[in-house]
């Protein structure tokens, strides 16, 4: 049984694909975050289509998601590894092609240096595929010397019909 915080945390998580139908297993992912205990979803940012960044393979899709929630950082963190898991995820190197990779970018406004989790994401505030769906959800989160940090960097949205 997972420890629950007393009140619900504002969590947000990046969900990223680029094996198979990764526009499918995005949305069925976001679904499944919706389905997580203690938790409920407060809403999800477009889809995007952006290029590999510091990476290789396929264009990826990416879209964030927003959760209000009761499980602690470590809990939440399996909860994700384990709907990797259900979607096939394998892990030959780093940064390699995935079917789905859900990372903790903001948990609350909790600093965290574990072995396990580092948040917010270190790595955040470089990536056009972070920055682009965050602000759909929190546009004041992203100031102009972020965007700036990203220009260059290929992205864009899905149509709605598509996302
Ligand atoms: N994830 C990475 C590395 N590079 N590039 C894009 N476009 N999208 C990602 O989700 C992504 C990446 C490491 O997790
Ligand atoms: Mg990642
Ligand atoms: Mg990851």
């Amino acid at each position: 049984m997972p420890a629950l915080q007393s009140s619900p945390v504002t969590a947000y998580v990046a969900v990223g694909a680029n094996l198979g139908d990764a526009r499918q297993t995005v949305l069925d992912s976001l679904a499944a975050l919706a389905q997580l205990p203690a938790t409920v979803c407060t809403g999800r940012s477009r889809l995007y289509r952006t290029a590999p960044h510091e990476a290789q393979g396929p264009d990826f899709i990416n879209a964030v998601a927003r959760l209000s929630t009761r499980l602690c950082a470590p809990d939440l963190l399996d909860a994700l590894q384990a709907l990797e898991n259900d979607a096939g995820r394998l892990r030959p190197y780093r940064h390699a092609p995935r079917t789905l990779d859900l990372d903790v970018l903001l948990y609350g406004d909790a600093q965290i240096d574990s072995s396990r989790l580092t948040v917010p994401h270190p790595r955040m505030w470089g990536r056009a595929f972070v920055l682009y769906p965050l602000a759909d959800l929190a546009p004041d989160l992203v100031t102009a010397a972020h965007w700036t940090g990203v220009a260059g960097q290929k992205i864009e949205p899905l149509s709605e019909s598509m996302s």
